[in-house]
């Protein structure tokens, strides 16, 4: 083998391996793009669903309800129009003529447990969707370690973020609660009971974060409540995207978009 024919060997190896290391990259990348609705390996983002897949993902996602209805809806819409396409979980009920003694919930539970002892943020966006009569309605997120196909509100232990429809209707206002060992316990009620009003929400980001030593929830990038201790007797939970409502309210639908478990950074 002359040095030419060396120097072509090489060459060749070289570009073999340049291909294959670009091969890879897609690869990694187009991993990444599917990395919707799945607890993904990345140690930065443990959960990430936009509902880009159309359908509800049924491992990741089970239905939870509670009551009678005289229409539930449960599914994936696109939220947006026009040709755009906008996918978010839509929850939807019309409770005209059902027993007017309970309240009826429904929703999604994440299949699996979010793990928090390390410290976590979890964001996602609330779309209120104009409601022109919001009352006895109410959007939340329950963090529960729990399983359940019914109400988590039930359940002995979690802590939960919601948006409560204020009388006459086009304003809410947020409730941060928790129940630990059984005993409910309200952290934060928006000015409620002596400011009544409620205020116009629209979509709503909220992060919350949780820790060891603290428990915080952001809405749209402003700190609406801050803890120096969480006090939860869980570390792991499941999460819980929820809609309830009273009887003999006609259809209303909520929407649920971009929930996002992280690891925190800082
Ligand atoms: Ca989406
Ligand atoms: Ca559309």
């Amino acid at each position: 083998m002359n040095a030419e024919n060396v120097k072509k060997g090489v060459y060749l190896v070289g570009l073999i391996l340049i291909v294959l290391v670009g091969l890879l990259a897609v690869n990694i990348f187009n991993i990444e793009e599917k990395a919707s609705g799945v607890i993904s390996t990345k140690n930065v983002s443990m959960f990430n669903e936009n509902f880009s897949a159309g359908v509800l993902n049924a491992q990741t996602w089970q239905i939870t309800r509670e009551g009678d209805f005289k229409e539930s809806i449960i599914d994936v819409y696109d939220a947006d129009p026009s040709e755009n396409i906008d996918s978010r979980l839509r929850l939807g009920m019309n409770t005209i003529g059902t027993r007017d003694d309970t309240v009826k919930f429904e929703g999604v539970k994440s299949v699996e447990k979010v793990n928090f002892s390390d410290g976590k943020e979890i964001s996602f966006d609330l779309n209120w969707n104009n409601q022109s009569n919001g009352c006895y309605l109410t959007g939340s997120v329950y963090l529960c370690p729990i399983a359940t196909n019914g109400n988590p509100e039930d359940e002995t232990d979690w802590i939960k973020f919601e948006y409560v429809g204020v009388p006459p209707g086009q304003n809410a206002r947020s409730v941060i609660a928790n129940k630990i060992d059984g005993k409910p316990r309200l952290l934060y009620a928006d000015g409620w009971p002596e400011g009544r009003t409620g205020r116009k929400i629209a979509d709503q980001h909220i992060k919350i974060i949780l820790d060891d030593k603290s428990f915080k929830i952001l809405e749209n990038s402003n700190e609406l409540y801050a803890s120096p201790l969480s006090d939860l007797n869980f570390t792991s939970a499941y999460i819980y995207l929820q809609m309830s409502s009273h009887s003999n309210y006609p259809l209303r639908e909520i929407y649920f978009d971009n929930v996002v478990v992280t690891k925190r950074t800082q």
